[in-house]
């Protein structure tokens, strides 16, 4: 065993008046909220490519990272010594779950079949470190989006031998995430879209990018791959305009090519904001649909207009995010992954812990609190009042489409005036909302 970590304790649940840096003070796993252990609420997941290939680089700058049990080269053997690594951290931090995409957890190789006999190499290590620490793939994916071969996209690239090249390389993902059990694969379209109008043929690349996901779906059905397949939203970056651009987007993508039954979305809440939307619109509209599956836990910067993939620190946000999931029903194959990098500035491999405990006691105390607000119900029973016009006389009659316009004019004249109107309240639920953060 690679040892990285050996001077940071395993990471327990100390309470909120601990002053034990590295202790969770509000995840507490084995505790139950609504009858469900909050380990099973969150089903939290570490992502491999932030916390064990990210460099901390920025535009304007070289990486920063410490990590000490890096030897500086891109091998198999340096890669296998990372999967232990990796396993490692996760273990101390009690994470049931982790994630990756191919290309973080084995080098490509000069040619295709060198990369997937590099990624097998890697991946006889997951399996082993998987067994032995119980840790399970929360999803798979494949980075369709670094290489220059892609430069133009990959399904939905100009070229069609990127398009095959991207099927390959999707194929063989696909493979090793059945192989190791993943509960889900994701495609995140990351240069699937355009940075002028001028050189795309916006529809044809949208057919292709269809095409594309109805032969993953074919080809899971093959192989016997029963996870869940995910599509995650983003409006922009890298290219200016992504096809999946926001849950409404993927949505109705996925309805007029006849894949919705195929798919859930993986809603990322930096991805929300910056498609001009709060976190909490986008999981309503993909739990309207019955198609939210899992989420990429982050926030962004209000002063940064960018991906900035921060760990989760804001309490509010959480537990916006957890009332709208514990509405849902909670998370069947999805779970809480942490799509999040430390800063440039935390650069030691302590920070790795810190943003994690970080991201989980918060997503904890969004769980309580919007547990708290659910069993108080005065916001709840607020919702329903609000709608109870819906619930008997002209409302219902219009729901059960019992009536038309001819009966509604009818209806109208006789009512003269609308003078039923009442307060939305806002202010007073926004404050109700306050007493329980
Ligand atoms: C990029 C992003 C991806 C996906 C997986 O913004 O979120 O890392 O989560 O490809
Ligand atoms: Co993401």
């Amino acid at each position: 065993m690679p040892q990285a970590f050996s001077k940071i304790p395993k990471i327990s649940y100390d309470g909120p008046s601990s002053r034990k840096d590295l202790s969770f003070k509000q995840y507490n796993p084995d505790e139950l909220v609504e009858g469900k252990t909050m380990k099973d609420h969150f089903r939290f997941s570490v992502t491999y490519w932030h916390t064990f290939r990210g460099q901390l680089s920025d535009m304007f700058g070289v990486g920063t990272a410490v990590r000490p049990w890096e030897d500086g080269s891109n091998s198999v053997g340096m890669a296998q010594k990372r999967a232990r690594v990796a396993f490692e951290f996760m273990e101390k931090l009690g994470v049931p779950y982790y994630a990756f995409h191919d290309r973080d957890v084995a080098p490509e190789g000069r040619n295709l079949k060198e990369s997937n006999r590099n990624l097998d190499s890697v991946v006889k290590v997951l399996k082993q470190e998987q067994k032995r620490t119980g840790i399970k793939l929360l999803w798979g994916t494949a980075c369709l989006f670094a290489h220059p071969r892609y430069v133009h996209g990959a399904s939905t690239s100009c070229n069609a031998d990127a398009f095959a090249y991207a099927a390959a390389q999707v194929k063989k993902a696909m493979e090793v995430t059945h192989e190791l059990g993943g509960e889900g694969y994701v495609f995140w379209g990351g240069r699937e879209g355009y940075s002028t109008l001028l050189n795309t043929n916006l529809k044809r690349e949208m057919d292709h990018l269809a095409a594309f996901l109805h032969m993953a779906v074919d080809y899971k059905k093959k192989i016997g791959f029963k996870g869940q397949f995910y599509i995650e939203p983003k409006p922009k970056e890298p290219t200016k305009h992504q096809y999946d651009s926001d849950a409404a987007a993927c949505l109705n993508f996925l309805r007029e090519y006849d894949l919705l039954k195929h798919f859930k979305l993986n809603l990322e809440t930096n991805h929300a904001t910056l498609a001009g939307h709060t976190m909490q619109h986008e999981l309503e509209v993909a739990i309207a649909a019955d198609a939210l599956g899992s989420i990429d836990a982050n926030m962004g910067d209000i002063l940064l207009g960018w991906d900035t993939d921060q760990f989760p620190t804001d309490i509010y946000l959480a537990a916006q995010v957890m009332l709208s999931i514990l509405r849902m029903g909670g998370f069947t194959t999805g779970g809480t992954n942490f799509d999040a990098k430390v800063r440039r500035e935390s650069f030691e491999p302590e920070d790795l812990f810190h943003g994690h405990i970080a991201g989980m006691d918060t997503f904890a105390r969004g769980l309580k609190i919007a547990a708290a607000i659910r069993k108080d119900g005065r916001i709840g029973d607020f919702l329903k009042q609000r709608y109870a016009s819906w619930d008997s006389g002209i409302g219902e009659k219009i729901e059960k489409r019992k009536v038309g316009f001819k009966e509604l004019e009818t209806y109208a004249l006789k009512l003269g005036e609308v003078r039923t109107n009442k307060s939305g309240r806002q202010e007073w639920l926004e404050s109700l909302f306050n007493q329980f953060v």
